[in-house]
């Protein structure tokens, strides 16, 4: 009896043999989805570049390719991200080029310190040939970088004290990205950095893990890090370029006018996030002193001793992302800048 009821459910499940699989008409087949991830919340202007991207992606693509955005770490940290982006498991994330060097180490070369001399210069050399010539070395990491958005020049807060000049700075235990070059920056200045991904900064900084860490101020007002941090200075010592990045897994399943849509969408995009980000961090300062924060403005000559105290790796760096690529970029923005 048990083998006979058995037979019969078995049977019910079974297709006929004459049954064909339903062949779906395109306007019927799944929609692809992109999972885009960031570190950052979905108070940020990336999140917003993010939703712009999205809205022309769906449009364009008339709903065949969907986004869906997970802020705030949901799907990991930065290196976690790309490694999902290089299996394919993850089609999107726009982490800043410091984590990415970890993979390209030429992208390297636009976080050396005081190396931008205002966003304008930035945009130039970052959406010009030698932007392009480092996106062109991520497929082989099995990546496409699709453009450069904006993090911004990062400033530096901490619990403990304020920062007027760069021996203030001694000893103090600085949270940063995890990139070797902005290490050995920290420890020239005579701070103690230890690298730490986006997503434990801000339990790290509460529980006293870290004395501080250095960001945009439209980070650090977002994110709040008010609550947990005291002082902040204007050291704008790095510039960090974001890169627009899509796993290559995805970019070769898409066809040819689905690329084109994607590499367009994230241009329209970068424009909308760079403006919103550029409002962010000019009235975020004000902000940060509004919610108790102690704000310093470096004077010149302290920043003539930032400038002159961190010089050094570009001597140390300059083999590692290329002495010829260091030169062409310093020489694009002397060009830029005139
Ligand atoms: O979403 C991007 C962030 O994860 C990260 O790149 C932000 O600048 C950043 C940092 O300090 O980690």
């Amino acid at each position: 009896l048990v083998v006979f009821t058995l037979g019969i459910f078995a049977g019910c499940g079974a297709p006929k043999q004459d049954q064909k699989a339903p062949v779906a008409k395109p306007e019927e087949q799944k929609a692809r989805v992109i999972r885009a991830g960031i570190g950052l919340n979905d108070k940020h202007p990336q999140y917003q570049g993010l939703l712009k991207f999205k809205e022309i992606v769906e449009r364009e693509t008339k709903g065949k390719v969907q986004v869906q955005i997970f802020h705030s770490g949901q799907l990991g940290d930065d290196r976690t991200m790309m490694e999902a982006l290089q299996l394919g498991t993850q089609e999107m994330t726009c982490p800043s080029t410091a984590p990415i060097a970890n993979f390209v180490p030429e992208f390297s070369v636009f976080d050396f310190p005081f190396l931008f001399p205002n966003t304008a210069v930035a945009d130039k050399v970052l959406d010009g040939p030698i932007g392009k010539e480092l996106l062109d070395k991520l497929p082989k990491q099995n990546m496409i970088g699709l453009a450069y958005w904006e993090n911004g020049f990062r400033d530096l807060t901490n619990s403990k004290k304020e920062i007027k000049t760069v021996a203030d700075l001694k000893g103090l235990k600085i949270r940063t990205m995890e990139n070797k070059l902005h290490l050995d920056a920290f420890r020239l200045l005579g701070a103690n950095p230890t690298p730490m991904p986006f997503p434990e900064l801000f339990t790290a900084m509460q529980q006293k893990t870290v004395d501080g860490q250095e960001n945009p101020v439209a980070t650090i007002y977002l994110q709040k890090f008010y609550e947990v941090q005291k002082y902040v200075t204007d050291t704008s010592h790095i510039y960090s370029p974001f890169v627009l990045l899509m796993s290559k897994k995805f970019w070769d399943a898409s066809t040819p006018e689905e690329q084109a849509i994607f590499k367009k969408a994230a241009e329209e995009a970068r424009d909308y996030e760079r403006k919103l980000n550029r409002e962010a961090n000019a009235k975020y300062f004000d902000e940060l002193a509004k919610a108790g924060m102690t704000v310093t403005k470096l004077t010149p000559e302290a920043r003539a001793e930032f400038v002159k105290t961190v010089k050094p790796v570009y001597d140390t760096y300059k083999e590692k992302v290329g002495a010829d690529l260091l030169a062409r970029v310093l020489a694009e923005i002397e060009k830029a800048g005139k």
